[in-house]
């Protein structure tokens, strides 16, 4: 028999389940900035395919957001003019999709991890006007056609602007000038008109480069063109950036009517390298300067990064009304980039989860930060 529950007790149970959802401390960063915003990472192909079993449980169990670290750039993804290699980037979005995750493609237009064919003629000279337009748009209108409604926005154009404000003198700019950048929204636009849509640089805290970022913002809306939000790669190290300026180009940003995504934080640990033929020559002691904590962080550096990763992260969440996603560069300290730049093989430790994929205390700190700033309010 069907037993019925008076209408009143079941929304005075359901009450106290929200309550009790609500008291319950968050253990996790997504859930600790929950109403702040995204917590997200990128994903590499050991992630993508399942074979890194202990990196997909950090992911499914601490974001909420992912990224493709490299299967969507041009490279990966459009090999040949009449070619493209889908599997890793659908892999992506399927697997964003059974875990209920948001999902960003990047990149549409990059100078770098950019095949050939996309901007030379087979004899090298640079593909006309006319034949670059045609390539964006086929290009554009397949990959974000192909995640339409699946993909919740799109890093449009990746570095295009250099600290000093210039444009950078990429085969686009050399071809198209900087009429590269609204075609490339308006053709993303186009593909998918309820995506969103991002302007996506590094070193962001630069003078030039912040007016430059906020002019271009301008231009686009003048042109009726859409665009959501700027990502700040925010790429930091320890004496990088100043975060007064990194604080005033989020205010730059957000002032200019745009979100702010940080899309790609990571923050190196080691000294700054000088990368020099000493190394190239396989010189021991520069090797050593260049590598100081292979076997470990000494406690002093792991306490100075964790000072200057509370830093930043007090910063975020002071601008939490205009930041919409945090995502790091990786999803853990073995995964990052950084271990091979600038200088190949070392080891660096610059994200919330360690080699053993154990989180660091930053991840704790960060929980309480958004817990305080909730009790502030
Ligand atoms: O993390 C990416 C690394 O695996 C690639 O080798 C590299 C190639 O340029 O790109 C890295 O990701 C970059 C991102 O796509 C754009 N901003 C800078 C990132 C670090 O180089």
């Amino acid at each position: 028999m069907k037993s019925r529950i008076p209408l009143s007790i079941a929304i005075a149970a359901a009450t106290l389940v929200t309550a009790c959802a609500q008291q319950r401390p968050a253990t996790t960063m997504k859930e600790a900035a929950r109403d702040r915003f995204l917590i997200g990472t990128a994903l590499n192909e050991g992630q993508i395919w399942g074979r890194d079993t202990a990196g997909v449980r950090v992911v499914r169990e601490n974001f909420n957001a992912i990224v493709a670290e490299n299967c969507m750039k041009s490279e990966a993804i459009h090999p040949e003019r009449d070619r493209y290699s889908f599997d890793s980037a659908d892999r992506l979005v399927e697997f964003g999709q059974e875990n209920g995750l948001t999902v960003t493609g990047h990149t549409l237009i990059w100078h770098s991890q950019l095949p050939r064919w996309f901007v030379y003629n087979d004899d090298g000279s640079l593909r006309s006007a006319d034949e670059l337009k045609a390539i964006m748009k086929e290009h554009i209108t397949a990959v974000v056609g192909r995640y339409k409604g699946r993909i919740k926005g799109w890093d449009v154009v990746n570095e295009a602007i250099m600290e000093d404000g210039s444009y950078r003198r990429s085969p686009f700019y050399e071809i198209l000038g900087e009429e590269f950048i609204p075609l490339a929204f308006q053709y993303a636009h186009e593909a998918d008109p309820d995506a969103e849509l991002y302007y996506n640089d590094y070193n962001m805290w630069f003078e030039g480069k912040r007016n430059a970022v906020v002019k271009l913002i301008g231009e686009l809306r003048e042109r009726g063109l859409r665009i959501d939000a700027v990502g700040m790669q925010s790429h930091m190290g320890m004496s990088h950036p100043d975060f007064a300026e990194y604080e005033k180009s989020i205010e730059a940003f957000a002032a200019a009517g745009v979100k702010v995504m940080v899309t790609e934080f990571d923050m190196s640990a080691l000294p700054t390298a000088y990368v020099g033929a000493d190394i190239a020559a396989g010189n021991a002691e520069a090797s050593q300067a260049l590598n100081p904590y292979a076997d470990s962080l000494p406690a002093e550096a792991y306490e100075a990064w964790h000072k200057r990763m509370e830093q930043a992260l007090s910063i975020m969440l002071r601008h939490s009304d205009d930041i919409t996603r945090v995502t790091f560069w990786g999803v853990s300290d073995g995964d990052s980039w950084l271990n091979n730049f600038p200088v190949r093989g070392r080891t660096d430790y610059a994200l919330p989860f360690g080699r053993d994929h154990r989180a660091k205390p930053i991840v704790a700190r960060f929980i309480e930060m958004c817990a305080e700033k909730q009790n502030n309010e």
